[in-house]
This record gives structure tokens, sequence and C-alpha cells, in this order.
């Protein structure tokens, strides 16, 4: 008896054994697979704990085009703007709380830009509209992209916290859908969104 009460404290304890994995599916109106939706969960009361992400913050100018198209990073994380093109281009985004300004710069030279507020910067180049990229900025370490088949899988995650769905295309006040959902301890978990995206080339800033 002693030893399965010292078992089951032990276990207790080890609170990751008590973290479910969440798969998360988002559809259109039609059922079809959404893919490149942001997904994050936050858990009630925040996140705690440094945040790392294992993919490169940076957004590089490359073909007249941003790469990637969406990136997501920890709140607080400096993103590298390489240009390895043969022409300048003048960074920028407008968005609230992520306002920044990269001026004109030229082939394999970069800036830098912290991101200090959650949020989603939309990027743009003055010298090409039709430059266009997302930086995701998250204060959880919960966070995944949906695939060309509408999933994303959150690993770790546990309790009581608000799912979020983003989108650049998403067609709702403030490009997001958000749900509390409250996490069973252990297993599989599944959640489902159907979003609707405004028209392809509908892209606003
Ligand atoms: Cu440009």
């Amino acid at each position: 008896m002693r030893a399965l009460i010292a078992f089951l404290i032990a276990v207790a304890a080890f609170g990751e054994a008590y973290a479910a994995d969440l798969t998360v599916r988002v559809v259109g109106p039609d059922g079809a697979p959404i893919e490149n939706a942001v997904v994050t969960f936050t858990p009630n009361g925040g996140a705690s704990g440094p945040i790392r992400f294992s993919w490169p913050y940076q957004v590089s100018q490359h073909n007249l085009q941003f790469d990637p198209y969406i990136l997501i990073v920890p709140v607080g994380a400096e993103v590298r703007f390489p240009n390895l093109d043969r022409v300048r281009h003048h960074v920028y985004s407008l968005s609230q709380a992520n306002r920044f300004e990269l001026e004109l710069y030229g082939r394999d030279e970069s800036r830098t830009h912290r991101f200090r507020q959650a949020g989603v910067a939309a990027i743009g180049c003055n010298i090409h509209d039709q430059m266009q990229a997302y930086i995701v900025i998250v204060d959880t370490p919960h966070v995944g992209r949906t695939n060309v088949g509408g999933s994303t899988l959150l690993t770790g995650v546990r309790g009581a916290g608000e799912l979020r769905v983003w989108h650049p295309q998403l067609r709702t006040r403030g490009g997001a859908m958000v749900r509390a959902v409250t996490l069973s301890p252990t297993g599989m978990a599944q959640e489902h969104f159907q979003i609707q995206l405004r028209s392809a080339g509908g892209h606003a800033h």
C-alpha cells in the first residue's frame, strides 16, 4: 500500500504524464481542408517559462517574395529579414502594436526587428505590392499550422484554456476564431473548426 501511494504521488508530480495531444482540424463551409491556419492553445492564466521554436526566426526576400509566407515566433523574438534579391526592398508593417519599417536595403544585406507584442504583423514591401507575409507573435508554446489536410497536432497540452484559430483570409472580426476548451488529462483530443475565408486575392493589410 505504501508503495502504491508513493507511486501515485510520483505520477502526480510528473505533470507531463497528464498532458494530452490535441489534434485540431480546420475546414471550410464545404468541408474542404484549410491549410495555413495557425492554431494556438493558451492555458488559463497564461503559459509559463521561456518559449523557443526550432525553426529560424527569419523572413527572407527572394525572387520578389517573402519566405516563409507565415512565420510563427515567440513574443520578444528578434526576426531577421535578409534580402537575397538583386533589387532593393523596403519592408514594413502597419499592424497595430507591431508597426515597423526597414528602409530600402539591397542584396545580401539584412535587417532585424524585435516583436514585443503578441498578435499578427502583416508584412509588405513599399516597392513591390505583391509581396506579402505574416508574422504571428505568440505567448504560448502550444502552436501549430495546419497542413494540406487541414490538420495540426498540439502536443503536451492540458487543462482549461483558449483555443484560437487564425488565418490570413479568415472572414471574421479580428481574423481569429476563439473557443474555450478543457482537455481531458490524458490521451488524444480532437477539436474541429469550420471557418470561412475571404475570396482568394482579397488580401488586406
Ligand atoms: Cu520589395
